[in-house]
């Protein structure tokens, strides 16, 4: 067993008498209400899911065990020569809660160059699909198709089935889509906009920093690719993507039809695709300026444009938050350290957005959040770049978001958490308590 899955199994023992107790000793506390409007509503913010992986404060953002962005930056293993630390330290440190010692990040690092060999024919059936297939579809199938590689499905169909044992199995599966799904991220990429001209893996190289390599990317990006997987990598539990990954696995699906899931669910214009959707709209204002320089006025009547079209404005608002998203201060902070980026002209007007949106979205008074969330800033930074085809950058969200997603099933079957089952209702139903009062 490597130090990783060793450490994990002590810790997911060392926590289930905790929701042992809480089930049997406690399990009528009530701690919620459910209203009319939260049941037509989307459930927003009603307390029904539990993950210790992270945790979203509408105040203060997002704490990935416990730590803010920034903390959990300066406390892992960097990558050598780099600021950023390495995907596979945040996967330990997900994972377990522990930060790790350099040495354990390389045995990680091992590991995953073991485990990211992608079978041949996944690409083979990539390669069926329509080249303008977009890349999310891609990506789904490419999860779907390594389904049959599954230890989970097969630890279910052994036989010798038991819940103890499961997250085992579960924890080999979802460490393999993590070590493979960059690599699979990078052939999309290569095969629908680099003529499948395809880089193979460089086993000396970390997860982001060979994301870069096969991409044909430069040194530079080898901290963007970090930094953009650890950034996007969990939300808490109730946004789409990962609630539908626990959703689905809850039934026992394995973790690549879970991810499959949650991937097509990511794909979503209110969700991850919004980070292309920035850049759509984006483009579609600089083509209006016809030349023109963005200015404040030329902003905002683009904002109302887009508001009184009916349409929302892509990177501004979210579910939970109530103040600008830390996800979009890291990544802007990348681009003011980033000499070239912050004089980029996209840098500039996405600023400029910055400082009239919220005005335009708190006049507009819809959203009960007018800042910026992560999407608003992400995309800005791949164009700089050079990934400009940014109907990819959902993809990108999908790599990082794998791990979050990961993290949390194989802990959802360390504790051996039931399927999820909330009750609906009838209108009539809704009516007959409005009535009641
Ligand atoms: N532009 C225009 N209207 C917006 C808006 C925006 N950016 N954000 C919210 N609203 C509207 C929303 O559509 C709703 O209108 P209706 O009553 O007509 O349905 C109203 O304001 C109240 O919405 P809310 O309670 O403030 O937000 P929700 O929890 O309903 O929705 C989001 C949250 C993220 C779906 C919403 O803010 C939105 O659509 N934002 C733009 C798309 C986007 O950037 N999504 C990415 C979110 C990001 F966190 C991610 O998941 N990657």
């Amino acid at each position: 067993m490597s130090q990783l899955k060793e450490k994990l199994q002590e810790k997911i023992q060392a926590h289930r008498p905790r929701i042992t107790r809480l089930t049997k000793e406690f399990g009528s506390v009530v701690i919620d209400k459910v209203d009319i409007g939260q049941c037509i509503g989307g459930a927003r913010d009603i307390r029904c899911l539990v993950t210790d992986i992270s945790y979203l404060d509408p105040q203060e953002g997002i704490r990935f065990r416990g730590k803010t962005i920034p903390e959990t930056f300066e406390a892992l293993p960097k990558a050598a020569g780099s600021e950023y630390p390495t995907v596979e330290s945040f996967w330990y440190f997900l994972l377990t809660g522990e930060v790790p010692t350099p040495d354990q990040v390389k045995a990680v690092e091992a590991e995953f160059k073991v485990r990211q060999q992608v079978p041949e024919y996944v690409y083979t059936a990539l390669r069926a699909l329509p080249r303008d297939s977009h890349p999310m579809v891609m990506l789904s199938v490419a999860i779907m198709t390594m389904q049959k590689e599954s230890k989970f499905c097969g630890f279910y169909n052994s036989g010798k089935f038991n819940k103890m044992d499961a997250w085992e199995y579960v924890y080999e599966d979802a460490s393999d889509i993590v070590a493979r799904i960059p690599v699979v991220a990078a052939f999309i990429y290569n095969l629908k906009y680099r003529g499948d001209k395809q880089v193979a893996i460089d086993q000396n190289l970390d997860m982001g920093a060979n994301f870069a390599h096969m991409i044909g990317q430069s040194d530079q990006y080898k901290d963007v690719a970090r930094m953009y997987f650890i950034l996007h990598s969990d939300h808490e539990s109730g946004n789409v993507s990962a609630h539908t990954t626990h959703l689905v696995h809850s039934a026992l699906s394995d973790p690549y039809y879970a991810y499959a899931a949650g991937l097509n669910g990511l794909a979503g214009p209110l969700h991850g695709l919004a980070n292309q959707e920035v850049l759509g709209w984006i483009m579609d204002f600089q083509k209006k300026l016809n030349g023109a320089e963005p200015t404040k006025e030329n902003v905002t009547k683009a904002l109302w444009d887009t508001l009184n079209a009916g349409q929302v404005v892509p990177g501004y608002g979210h579910a939970v938050l109530r103040k600008t998203d830390p996800r979009y201060t890291a990544q802007r902070e990348f681009c003011l350290k980033t000499p070239g980026l912050k004089e980029d002209p996209l840098f500039k007007l996405v600023a400029m957005i910055f400082e009239t949106a919220p005005g335009v979205l708190t006049e507009h008074g819809k959203t009960k959040n007018p800042w910026p969330n992560v999407d608003a800033q992400s995309g800005v930074i791949q164009w700089y770049y050079g990934v400009k085809e940014w109907d990819f950058y959902t993809v990108l969200f999908g790599v990082g978001r794998a791990l979050g997603c990961m993290a949390n099933i194989t802990w959802d079957r360390g504790l051996g958490y039931a399927i999820e089952r909330p009750k609906s209702v009838t209108t009539d139903m809704l009516e007959k308590w409005a009535a009641e009062g």
